[in-house]
C-alpha cells in the first residue's frame, strides 16, 4: 500500500532505535519514548484525542505486561504499540458480511468528494468476480451529473444500476432500488449524496435513506487527505449513523496517515477497504496487523517476537537464566536451547531476540548452520550424562570416543566445546545485563 504511512513508520523507528539497545528501561526511557511516538502520531495528522486514548493504552499496557523473558524491554514497548495500533485499526480484518437472507443493502455515506460514487462501482466489480448479481442505486440526487456518473460506472465495472428519473426524494430512490434487487440481485449498493461541510439537513437526508432500507452495512466514506478534519466529520457521521465500517479512499497520494487511525478510534469501527487509485480494480481488503507492521516498518523484528513467544516459555527462559548464574548451565541445555533456535528459524534470528543484543556479532562465535544440528545434537547424545552435565572432563580420549560414537571427525566436537563454551559466557553476560532491573531477567531472591 502506497507511501501512506511511510514517515510516522520513520519516526517510530527513531524511537525504537533509542530503545532497542537498551538492556533494561527505567520508566524515564518509557515515558520519553511515549513522548516522541505521541509526537510522531501528531505529525501524522492523528487527532489529539485518538493520539491521547491510544497512549493511555500503551502506558497501562506497558505498565502491566507481564514480561517475556526472551525479548528486551525495548522490544516490549514495540511490541505494544504494535498491539495498540492493530487494535486501533479495527483488529482483525473485517470482510463485507452478506447476508444470509438476499439482497446484502449497502449504504455508503461521506464527505463531498471522498469517493462513495467511485467506492460503488469498485464494490460492485469485487462483489461481481464472486458470482454475485450487483445493484447500484443512484441515490445523490443533489448533484446533476451523479446519477449519470454512477449510470456510466456502472456500466464500466458491468453490474446492474437503478435511478428514477425525475424524482427528487432520495428515500423514494433508495426504496424502489432495494425493491428492485429483491427481484433479480444478491447485493444492491446505495449511493448517498456528499457536502462540503457537515450539515444538518445532508444528515437528516442519509439518515432517512438509512431507514428507508434498512442496510446491513453502513460504510463511512473517508478521504485519506482530509487530514485534521476526519476526526469531526467521522464523529459527525458516527453519531448519525450506526456505521459497520470505515473505507480510506485515495491512500494512493501523499496523506499521512492519519485520517485512517483518527477515523477508527472515534468510531470504533474498522477500516475494511483502501482505495489505491481511480481505477475499478483499485480496491484493497485492508489487514490491520500488516498496517501496523507496515507502519513500524519491522516485520521481521515482530515476526521474531512472535516466534519467541511461541517458542521458549517463560519459565523456561528464567530457569535458564538461572541456571547459568549458578553456572549450571550444561551441555544438555545448550542440546535444548539449540533446538529452540531451531525451532525459531536461526540462530542468525536469536541473536537479535537476545536480551542486551543489539545485533552485534558477538554470537560469531556459535554460528551454527541448521544443517549441523543433527550432528551436535548426535555428538552430545554420544556423551555420559556426567561429561554432558560436567564438560570440563572431556580429555583427548573421551572426544575419540565421542567423535566415534556420533560418526564425526574430533575437530568437529572441538567445535562444538568451543561453541558451548562461547555460549555460556554469553549467557552468563546477558543474564548480568538483566540482572536487578524490573525488566529483562528476573533472578530469584539471593541471585540478585
Ligand atoms: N487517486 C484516487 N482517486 C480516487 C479514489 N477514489 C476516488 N477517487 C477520485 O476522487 C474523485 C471523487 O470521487 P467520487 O467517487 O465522485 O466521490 P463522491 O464521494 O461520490 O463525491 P460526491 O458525490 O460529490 O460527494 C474522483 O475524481 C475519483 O476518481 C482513490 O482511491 N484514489
Ligand atoms: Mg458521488
Amino acid at each position: 500500500m502506497a507511501g501512506m504511512f511511510d514517515s510516522l513508520g520513520r519516526r517510530l523507528d527513531d524511537v525504537f532505535k533509542q530503545l532497542r539497545g537498551k538492556g533494561r528501561l527505567s520508566e524515564k526511557d518509557v515515558e520519553a519514548a511515549i513522548r516522541q511516538i505521541r509526537l510522531a502520531l501528531l505529525e501524522a495528522d492523528v487527532a489529539l484525542p485518538a493520539v491521547k486514548s491510544f497512549l493511555a493504552a500503551v502506558r497501562e499496557k506497558a505498565v502491566g505486561e507481564e514480561i517475556l523473558k526472551s525479548l528486551t524491554p525495548g522490544q516490549q514497548v514495540i511490541k505494544i504499540v504494535h498491539e495498540e495500533l492493530i487494535q486501533m485499526l479495527g483488529g482483525e480484518m473485517t470482510p463485507l458480511r452478506l447476508a444470509s437472507n438476499p439482497p446484502t443493502v449497502i449504504l455508503l455515506a461521506g464527505l463531498q468528494g471522498s469517493g462513495k460514487t467511485t467506492l460503488a462501482a469498485k464494490l460492485g466489480a469485487h462483489l461481481k468476480k464472486k458470482g454475485k448479481r450487483v445493484l447500484l442505486v443512484a441515490a445523490d440526487l443533489q448533484r446533476p451529473a451523479a446519477i449519470r456518473q454512477l449510470e456510466l460506472l456502472s456500466e464500466q465495472a458491468g453490474v446492474m444500476f437503478h435511478s428514477v428519473p425525475g424524482e427528487t426524494v432520495p428515500t423514494a430512490v433508495a426504496r424502489s432500488g432495494l425493491e428492485e434487487a429483491k427481484r433479480n440481485a444478491d447485493v444492491v449498493i446505495v449511493d448517498t449524496a456528499g457536502r462540503l461541510g457537515i450539515d444538518e439537513e445532508m444528515m437528516q437526508q442519509v439518515s432517512d435513506v438509512h431507514d428507508a432500507v434498512q442496510p446491513h452495512e453502513v460504510l463511512f466514506v473517508l478521504d485519506a487527505m482530509t487530514g485534521q478534519d476526519a476526526l469531526s466529520s467521522a464523529k459527525a457521521f458516527s453519531e448519525t449513523l450506526p456505521l459497520t465500517g470505515i473505507v480510506i479512499t485515495k491512500i494512493d497520494g501523499d496523506a499521512r496517515g492519519g485520517a485512517a487511525l483518527s477515523a477508527t478510534a472515534v468510531t470504533g469501527k474498522p477500516v475494511m477497504f483502501a482505495g489505491t487509485g481511480e481505477k475499478l480494480q483499485d480496491l484493497e481488503p485492508f489487514y490491520p496487523d500488516r498496517i501496523a507492521s507496515r507502519i513500524l516498518g519491522m516485520g521481521d523484528v515482530l515476526s521474531l517476537i512472535e516466534r519467541a513467544e511461541g517458542t521458549i516459555s517463560q519459565e523456561e527462559a528464567e530457569d535458564q537464566a538461572r541456571k547459568v548464574f549458578e553456572a549450571r548451565f550444561t551441555l544438555e541445555d545448550f542440546l535444548g536451547q539449540i533446538q529452540n533456535v531451531r525451532k525459531m528459524g536461526g540462530i542468525g534470528d536469536l541473536l537479535k531476540m537476545l536480551p542486551g543484543m543489539p545485533g552485534g556479532g558477538r554470537l560469531d562465535d556459535v554460528d551454527v548452520e541448521d544443517d549441523d544440528i543433527d550432528k551436535i545434537e548426535a555428538i552430545i547424545r554420544s556423551m555420559t550424562p556426567q561429561e554432558r552435565n560436567d564438560p570440563k572432563i572431556i580429555n583427548g580420549s573421551r572426544r575419540k570416543r565421542i567423535a566415534v560414537g556420533s560418526g564425526v571427525m574430533v575437530r568437529d566436537v572441538n567445535d562444538l566445546l568451543k561453541q558451548f563454551d562461547a555460549a555460556r559466557k554469553m549467557m552468563k553476560q546477558m543474564t548480568k545485563m538483566g540482572k536487578g532491573g524490573k525488566k529483562g531477567f528476573q533472578l530469584p531472591p539471593g541471585f540478585g
